[in-house]
């Protein structure tokens, strides 16, 4: 049983790795994401925070008791950190401190990660710069 177990977990590793390069195929392209159906509100979401340029919602697959995604409106380029550019300064600060306003929302102000994956040896899968705002349990180090 453990052996399954351990085994189950090392393929589940793999299968969120392979996941990750899959979407990666499409990072350049510039091809619309789930997000921007999240944006639109064709798909709904569970929205902590939201003003002109920054939408905040829960995670659908929550790492932590608290884990929301803080994404940009318009993704204007930056499906990934890895592509941003000096222009995107003011959009990447705004995020930030949204990042840090969910945090006080969600009751974690005292403790929380923020988190971007970027590329594919991120793990990172929708092409969409997104923070993961984490907390609410005892947060480990390093991270995997
Ligand atoms: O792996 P990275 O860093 O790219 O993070 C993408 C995150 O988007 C993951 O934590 C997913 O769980 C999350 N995700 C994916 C979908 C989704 C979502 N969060 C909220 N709602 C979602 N919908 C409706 N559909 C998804 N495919």
């Amino acid at each position: 049983l453990l052996f399954r177990r351990a085994f189950s977990s090392v393929s589940a590793t793999i299968d969120e790795e392979a996941a990750a390069r899959a979407a990666a195929v499409n990072a350049d392209s510039g091809a619309p994401t789930i997000f921007d159906k999240i944006i639109s509100k064709e798909i709904p979401s569970s929205i902590v925070y939201e003003d002109e340029s920054v939408l905040a919602f829960r995670d659908i697959s929550p790492q932590a008791p608290v884990h929301v995604l803080v994404i940009p409106k318009l993704r204007d380029g930056l499906t990934e950190l890895g592509k941003a550019e000096k222009r995107h300064g003011e959009i990447l600060g705004q995020l930030l401190y949204a990042a840090r306003i969910v945090a006080e929302r969600e009751g974690i102000i005292d403790g929380f990660r923020v988190v971007i994956n970027s590329g594919a040896s991120a793990c990172q899968s929708v092409y969409h710069l997104h923070l993961h705002v984490l907390g609410g349990r005892q947060m480990k180090w390093p991270p995997g």
